[in-house]
């Protein structure tokens, strides 16, 4: 590879640090390097695929030349397949054998298309199923879907679903697919005819093709005219610029120092995908965008790049951008008042998707159905996904209802791993804390301001020269030690472990990593590829191998990672992964995998393969069964299976902590919702109130980490001192008083894929008011958050949505929905209020860590709806091990109606009913009852056990109803039992 840098040397990286620190100390904002990364132009791939579109929008009547051979459509078992042939193509030099088409209908009511080359001239990459989809699937029975006869332009349309409420109408020529809801197309593919597939060649046919070519134009020039004289002149056959540019870069491609090998030559595909009757997507993260896509093409678009996905370590990232960040999860949901679907795109290799929004342009098959229906409106959302290699593999779920979806998503690619209970608490950490003296007094700075906290964090250097698995001794000369003084407080330690190996033969780890080769390949197949990163001269595990794999978990046992303990947790930065001197500042494409699988093809998926194995690792280092945490910086669809994931490099600006709303949401919509931003900004240095309203923030994202780069100054939350400390201590309790409900939030999530924090229109899908909102959402279906982040704000508009009441989780103020309004957000809080009808498990009790709470009792905060109901759950499990995995957890719902409260156990089966945890957790108390919304004031509560509580009524500062608090109802969380209030 080029070895000329594109990213400093350590030298001038120590320089260039701090130049960035008297920036940022000077209050100066500065930018990515935009010119590091490439944009679609600097991409043969893009451009060729762009440049499609582009032609078939100019040409009149524009048809994809694809066409399905009717005589070979086969549906057998639940699977569509036959013969599709690019009409233009497979006539010239000679008829080649067509594409396999394949449609799987799937038993939980989704579809997955798939396309591929019949006789490649050697295979497409098609492994990302492998990693990506967690089991087979099971395919619809014959008899859950109907065959309806061809029509007379040879469609197939096939209707399934568990209502039979889909429709699916394959046609042939053109080929296009439309997936219909009840009647109403939603999905089409191919409609704007975008379909391309570029297939393999060789080389030297591909220059042979070029001189046949030279020879027809010679042919071509022998042709002749008669100009306006009667002279004769020879006719140019020339292409048009946008036909030049479908032949750009087929083969070798260059950016900045670095030149791609590509040695198979073009192999992209492209498909437009379009939702129809919807003019709001969401997903393809990771973009600092907002949650609704804006468009990146047509009249007004306000992005004129595409959203790209490529995992990339992108150094002050900007926002409002669809630049590609450190992860990549190609999901995409579309949302209208009448329908929700969702497709995901399978392919980890570089891709592009452009959006174009309410496209009027063309009398496509959508608008002439809207015509015929006679539809005053033609809402669509276009889009065109761009993959540089692999197969066309991709899944549509119709729903009907987001939690359909979510649930059909992640039936594929797995739901999150259920966290330690400590992940989900407050976790600090900074570039880096310098000594085991510098963490002792850190750890003690919280006691003493009395603010709770669980995880205190190593960077980089913690260890010997960036060798991971080792300290450097004499900053830290006895880990164990520090990290067993944490451990008595119940509070834990994470030390940072990235994925490029110093090369150094006196580092056990490079050494074995060699003997066992185990590095990624050079493009020769055979050399250990080599690259400059933190360390220096540094090689890269290659996690494709499944050596490899076990050989990394391996490293963590305690003999061999030595001075960890069962405390200690990891995090995986730079998996993108991150090579200074790469192209893009990551590897090369043409790099090899084991299995001689190049790169290009697996990128997006490197660095999940990584979060895996060191989560493996974790997870057998004990003989006990703890449940690993890893925090990863690079993601992919099917990361949630293995840890959290944060966004990176922020910034401490208001911006930056305005943008994570958005983008978390968006990460948890596309199935991975263990995430956070790190509170505070990475770089640079947040004043004393962004910092608190950041914390004021975070206590409300899955992750809640703070974090600060080496060269900021230090900012643990009681730095600023008052107000700021009180302030951000009252957040950080407000967090912890929230952990059951939290908990019980990532029970759900791990068991049917719904987002922890979600957007508004998820839980007022026809509220299309909120469809774009990003600056306020939901936790769960009960609170709604409203960070400020703007500075000197007091005052913030809230949209109440439905017309249920809300209430102030602080002080239980009123609000009515539906509608907006403004309600203060003085610098203590920030507008969170609770949902009528919700019922949410709390302990209120502050202590130093969220182990210290474990056998701390509970109050149930009920939020009565106009009909005085209210329902909710509590999960509950040791919060450490497996066990829930055979039954040891329990499982409740609470229902408050007429009255009355109930408490009914939801786990079924009795397996683990009577085990040691079940009962000692099962009896701890409910201390206390908060009873909100009531219109008269309650005076008598009594158990049904005949016992009398005591309750207290007082009225809500605005909004008038009546906040009645129950005092020790005498009732356990573990147990059935009613009670009613007069
Ligand atoms: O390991 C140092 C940092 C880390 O603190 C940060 O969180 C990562 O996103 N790391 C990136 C490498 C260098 C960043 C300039």
């Amino acid at each position: 590879m080029d070895s000329i840098s594109s990213r400093p040397s350590k030298s001038k990286k120590i320089i260039l640090r701090s130049v960035i620190a008297l920036g940022l100390a000077l209050g100066c904002v500065s930018a990515v390097k935009r010119e590091d990364f490439k944009t679609c132009a600097q991409s043969g791939f893009c451009t060729r695929n762009r440049a499609y579109a582009d032609l078939a929008k100019e040409t009149p009547n524009w048809t994809s030349p694809y066409q399905l051979t009717t005589s070979s459509l086969k549906l057998q078992n639940g699977v569509l397949t036959g013969d599709l042939i690019n009409t233009q193509e497979d006539k010239h030099p000679s008829p080649r054998p067509g594409l396999s088409f394949e449609l799987h209908l799937l038993d939980n009511d989704a579809v997955r298309v798939r396309i591929n080359e019949r006789d490649p001239v050697s295979p497409r990459y098609d492994g990302v199923q492998d990693t990506v989809l967690i089991k087979p699937y099971g395919l619809a029975k014959d008899s859950a879907y109907t065959r309806l006869d061809k029509d007379a332009a040879g469609a197939l349309t096939i209707q399934y679903g568990a209502q039979d409420q889909n429709k699916i109408k394959v046609s042939s020529a053109p080929f296009k697919i439309e997936f219909f809801v009840n009647d109403v197309p939603t999905v089409v593919l191919n409609d704007e005819g975008l379909l391309r597939f570029e297939r393999l060649r060789k080389k030297e046919e591909e220059s042979k093709k070029e001189e046949g070519k030279e020879e027809e134009g010679k042919e071509e020039s022998k042709l002749v005219d008669q100009d306006a004289a009667g002279d004769e002149v020879d006719i140019k056959v020339e292409k048009s610029p946008l036909e030049l540019k479908l032949e750009e870069n087929l083969w070798e491609e260059r950016f900045k120092d670095h030149t791609d090998s590509k040695p198979r030559g073009p192999e992209s595909i492209g498909l437009d995908i379009t939702f129809s009757g919807i003019n709001h997507v969401y997903g393809v993260p990771e973009h600092a965008t907002s949650l609704s896509l804006k468009a990146t093409k047509g009249a007004g678009a306000p992005y004129s790049e595409p959203y790209r996905l490529y995992n990339l370590d992108v150094f002050e990232y900007e926002i409002d951008n669809p630049m590609a960040l450190y992860g990549s999860i190609p999901f995409m949901l579309g949302h209208s008042k009448n329908s929700t679907a969702a497709v995901f795109w399978m392919n980890a290799a570089e891709t592009w998707v452009d959006v174009e929004k309410n496209a009027e342009d063309k009398d496509s098959g959508l608008l002439s159905w809207i015509k015929s229906k006679k539809a005053v409106s033609t809402p669509a959302t276009k889009t065109h996904w761009i993959s540089e290699a692999g197969v066309l593999d991709l899944f549509v779920f119709l729903g009907p209802t987001h939690r359909d979806i979510f649930r059909q998503y992640s039936s594929l690619v797995g739901t999150t791993a259920l966290p330690q209970s400590f992940s989900i608490a407050y976790h600090q950490c900074r570039w880096n804390y310098n000594s085991q003296q510098d963490v002792a007094e850190v750890d003690a700075g919280f006691d003493e301001h009395d603010i709770p906290y669980d995880v205190l964090w190593l960077d980089i250097e913690h260890t010997d020269g960036k060798r991971y698995f080792t300290w450097d001794n004499a900053k830290f000369p006895n880990p164990t030690d520090m990290q067993q003084s944490l451990s008595a407080k119940g509070r834990k330690m994470v030390t940072i472990i990235d994925p490029h190996i110093k090369k150094d033969d006196n580092y056990h780890v490079s050494k074995e990593g060699a003997e066992l080769d185990v590095y990624i390949k050079n493009k020769d197949g055979n050399t250990a590829f080599d690259g400059w990163c933190w360390p220096g001269s540094s090689q890269w595990i290659d996690f494709y191998n499944p050596k490899a794999r076990d050989w990394w978990a391996s490293q963590f046992s305690y003999d061999r990672y030595i001075g960890s303990t069962k405390s200690l947790f990891t995090w995986n930065d730079m998996n993108e992964p991150s090579v200074f001197n790469g192209p893009e500042i990551t590897i090369p494409k043409d790099v090899i995998h084991y299995g001689n699988v190049e790169h290009r093809n697996v990128h997006n998926l490197y660095g999940t393969m990584f979060h895996s194995a060191t989560a493996q690792g974790l997870t057998q280092r004990n003989e006990t069964n703890q449940r690993p945490f890893v925090l990863s910086r690079a993601f992919f669809a099917g990361t949630q299976r293995f840890g959290a994931i944060w966004t990176g490099d922020n910034m401490a600006s208001w911006e930056h902590l305005e943008i994570a709303s958005p983008m978390l949401l968006t990460i948890g919509l596309s199935g991975l919702p263990f995430s956070g931003a790190d509170v505070g900004g990475f770089f640079g240095n947040p004043d004393a109130e962004l910092l608190t309203r950041w914390y004021q923030a975070g206590i409300y994202y899955p992750f809640f980490r703070a974090h600060a780069h080496i060269d900021s100054k230090r900012r643990e939350p009681w730095l600023f001192g008052e107000p700021y400390t009180s302030q951000i201590r009252e957040a950080v309790r407000t967090r912890y008083t929230f952990l059951p409900f939290w908990y019980t939030l990532f029970h759900e999530a791990s068991v049917d894929g719904t987002p922890i924090i979600r957007p508004m229109f998820t839980e007022f899908p026809e509220d299309e008011a909120v469809f774009a909102t990003d600056d306020q959402y939901m936790v769960g279906n009960a609170l709604l958050v409203k960070p400020v982040s703007k500075a000197g704000v007091t005052r913030s508009t809230v949209y109440f949505a439905g017309d249920e009441k809300w209430f102030d989780i602080k002080d239980y103020s009123v609000e009515q929905g539906p509608g907006a309004k403004e309600i203060a957000s003085p610098a203590d809080k920030i507008p969170v209020y609770q949902r009528a009808g919700t019922i949410v498990p709390k302990r209120e009790r502050p202590r130093r860590s969220s182990k210290a709470m474990e056998n701390d009792p509970f109050t149930l905060v009920i939020a009565l709806d106009s009909q005085g109901e209210a329902t909710g759950r509590i999960y509950l499990d040791d919060g450490e091990t497996f066990n829930y995995e055979q039954g040891d957890y329990i499982l409740r719902e609470f229902r408050a109606s007429n009255g009355v409260l109930s408490s009914h156990n939801l786990k079924t089966g009795s397996v683990g009913k009577t085990s040691e945890f079940v009962q000692r957790i099962g009896a701890l108390r409910i201390e206390r009852l908060v009873i909100l919304g009531s219109k008269t004031k309650l005076t008598k509560v009594t158990v049904g056990n005949g016992n009398v509580a005591e309750v207290e009524c007082s009225k809500a500062p605005i909004g008038g109803s009546y906040v009645c608090t129950v005092k020790e109802p005498k009732v356990a969380i573990g147990e059935d039992f009613e009670l009613s209030w007069v």
